[in-house]
């Protein structure tokens, strides 16, 4: 009877009941009991100081996140052992419906709207069509590829960006550094959906948003280390950006005295533009389990040289 340790932060028991249900035939415990048994999975997302190193028997690390970085940064990770990250439908529905929320708003004038009625102002604002707006989404992976997918279908012009070269259905793609500029150009629209690496960090400056058709939008639910903080809201005050909607931040919580929670263009959400849910996770992480027992080689496992 193999063990697996639930160590997700919010809700190991949902999880547990539900990895019970799928695989019966294992013993599945939210804490570790002392009788040093091994743990051959471990299901978490940023594990508590510790618990990786401590482990005997460990094969598989299934993280409950997308983004592995603080997982890979724990130091934690013994050389050796996969880790899969989270690829499932839950997570892509939720990154969808947050960048179709946000970019909708913004496309049709809902946040300068908001403004007009809290001063009980009554004029229609220009309207243009979703043909006439450039979308580049940066990232064209397991998130960034539906987001570009679902913003060609409302008939936004979209362009990707990814490391290597990718095809995404209605979507012109652009790869590597080299491509970056021109895939951004002109943009009415930066989407953010890149893991954080050491070449993702401080990607989104002054100089690439100042690429961008003047009074855009950047959207950010990749990571906080993508953006240079201080280049976002001098390219707001500089009307070069109109707005930004912002899920990810260098530091998480956002602290209370960051510039970012009063200004007036910029809308914060708490990291919960895609959320695990449990009862689409549990399935996919299963899966994983049981591929590693019939001996079939994993999907969604994390490049360590890459950093995603
Ligand atoms: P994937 O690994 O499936 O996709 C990553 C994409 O980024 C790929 O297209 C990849 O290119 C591209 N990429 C990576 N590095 C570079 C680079 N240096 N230059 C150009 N392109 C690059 O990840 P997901 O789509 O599943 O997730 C993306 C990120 O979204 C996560 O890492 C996480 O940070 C964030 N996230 C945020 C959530 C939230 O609630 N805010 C929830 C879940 C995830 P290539 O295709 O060539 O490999
Ligand atoms: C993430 C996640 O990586 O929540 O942000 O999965």
């Amino acid at each position: 009877m193999s063990r697996i340790l639930i160590a997700a932060r919010t809700n190991p028991e949902g999880f547990a009941t539900l990895f019970r249900a799928e695989l019966p035939e294992h013993e599945v415990v939210t804490t570790l009991p002392d009788d040093g048994a091994p743990t051959p999975y471990v299901v978490v997302g940023l594990p508590p100081p510790g618990l990786l190193a401590s482990r005997t028997g460990l094969e598989v690390i299934v993280s409950t996140n997308a983004g592995v970085e603080q997982l890979l940064a724990s130091g934690e990770v013994p050389d050796g052992v996969p880790v899969v990250r989270m690829v499932d439908p839950g997570l892509r529905a939720g990154m969808v419906e947050w960048v179709a929320g946000r970019v909708l708003s913004w496309h049709r004038n809902l946040f300068a709207y908001l403004d007009q009625q809290a001063e009980g102002h009554w004029a229609q604002l220009p309207e243009v069509l979703a043909a006439e707006r450039i979308v580049t989404v940066l990232g064209a992976g397991a998130l960034g590829g539906p987001v570009a997918t679902m913003l060609a279908s409302l008939g936004f012009v979209v362009r990707t960006w990814s490391r290597t070269p990718r095809t995404v259905p209605g979507c012109t793609g652009f790869a590597g550094r080299d491509a970056l500029d021109d895939a951004v150009a002109s943009a009415d629209v930066l989407v953010n959906l890149l893991p954080a690496t050491a070449q993702t960090i401080d990607l989104i400056d002054h100089g690439l948003l100042s690429r961008m058709r003047s009074g855009g939008l950047l959207v950010n639910a990749g990571r906080g280390s993508a953006v240079v903080d201080a280049d976002l809201l001098c390219a707001l005050d500089d009307g070069s950006l109109g707005a930004a909607a912002l899920d990810v931040f260098r530091q998480e919580p956002l602290p209370a005295d960051h510039p970012f929670w009063r200004h007036p263009r910029i809308f914060i959400t708490p990291h919960s533009a895609a959320i695990t849910h449990p009862r689409t996770s549990v399935a996919v992480m299963a899966e994983t389990i049981r591929r590693h027992e019939r001996g079939e080689p994993l999907v969604n496992v994390v490049d360590r040289a890459r950093g995603y």
